[in-house]
């Protein structure tokens, strides 16, 4: 077995002498193989990935610290793992499986009955919380091609250019720059449509007096980086820079709290009450950051409710926002290594506000 598997072994829920977990990035994560479909047996003293023919060559020649097992019927190998390994009671990964999976894995895993709780996939989620250096490398290469492709992909942003049209070429470039995808579908909208958080580019033209948000980042080894950045386009009005100022003070403050030993919550706290106390009580509705790693969202969550407390390694966002309906929005988003007195910030393009 390797490291992370040998910690899990010991961090089996109550009962369970063993775990099935099928989700692919806490597979990778684990395994260091990557693949749709596959399954992993772990025991308390030997771990099987089971793969079909498609992937059986570069699972045996890429996964670690694991048995590698092709199946033809997956109900097959697992009741023969379980008699030879003597086991009687198995963890399922809850996010690994939809109920209709759960129910059929259930019936191959008998006689071997089933532990379905949160608590195995908290103990995943815990070890990746923390990243490794490598892992920090892979994420701050994925946010470098990020930065580099927006900066070529800034010059083409025109009167009356759609955001589709920029939102594809800077996927393009992302690409092109050598991440293997992008992150996320990536956000590039303007004007009114800035107040929504998540929207979608389409067929808007980009029009003098528009703020322009790019949500955007890049997928590396695994690894995603993300990024916002607001830019404004010709001339703004008093209002727009004044809600631009504030959510940049803002993330500065929430910047500022970061480091080892206080809960994620005070993050959160720390950028909210500022926005808050300028007046825009009700015009954050989301919250002010979340963990990134071989997961665009996961551990910690880095809001009201986050009682995490930060440690050195977690790689985390701190984005807060403004968001008017109707009128406008804006959100700057870094994502930082949490430190032992502060943070490294990943990010490095300026965050005064752009006149585009
Ligand atoms: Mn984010």
């Amino acid at each position: 077995m390797n490291a992370s598997l040998d910690l899990l072994a010991m961090m089996l829920p109550e009962g369970a002498d063993s775990a099935l977990i099928a989700s692919r990035t806490n597979r990778r994560y684990l395994t260091a193989f990557d693949s749709d479909l596959g399954y992993l047996l772990l025991t308390k003293t030997a771990a099987y990935l089971l793969v079909d023919f498609r992937y059986a060559e570069a699972a045996a020649a890429q996964a670690k610290g694991v048995e590698v097992v092709c199946f033809k019927k997956l109900s097959d190998e697992l009741k023969r793992l379980i008699a030879e390994n003597d086991l009687k009671c198995i963890a399922l990964e809850g996010s690994g499986f939809n109920l209709n999976e759960a129910a059929r894995i259930e019936k191959m895993l008998v006689p071997a009955e089933t532990i379905k709780t949160e608590e195995l996939d908290n103990a995943i989620a815990k070890l990746r919380i923390v990243k490794t250096s490598s892992e920090t490398e892979k994420i701050m290469k994925a946010q470098r091609i990020t930065e580099k492709a927006l900066e070529q992909t800034l010059p083409l942003v025109k009167e009356g250019v759609m955001e589709r049209d920029i939102a594809l070429e800077l996927e393009y470039r992302i690409r092109k720059l050598g991440a293997e995808d992008v992150s996320f579908d990536l956000i590039v909208i303007s004007g009114k449509k800035t107040s929504m958080p998540h929207g979608v580019p389409g067929e808007n033209r980009i029009c003098p007096g528009d703020f322009i948000t790019f949500d955007i980042g890049a997928l590396y080894q695994g690894y995603h980086s993300d990024m916002t950045r607001t830019y404004a386009f010709g001339e703004i009005s008093e209002k727009q820079k004044r809600v631009y100022k504030t959510v940049l003070e803002a993330q500065a403050i929430g910047l500022e709290t970061v480091k080892a030993g206080i809960p994620a919550k005070d993050v959160d706290k720390a950028a909210r009450d500022h926005i808050y106390q300028a007046g825009f009580e009700g015009c954050f509705g989301h919250s002010t950051g979340h963990g990134v790693g071989l997961d665009i969202h996961e551990a910690p969550t880095v809001s009201s409710a986050g009682e995490t407390i930060l440690q050195s390694g977690m790689v985390i966002t701190v984005e807060p926002g403004i968001y008017l309906p109707g009128e406008f929005g804006v959100r700057i988003e870094d994502t930082v290594v949490v430190t032992a007195d502060g943070y490294i910030n990943l990010c490095t393009l300026p965050k005064e506000l752009i006149v585009l």
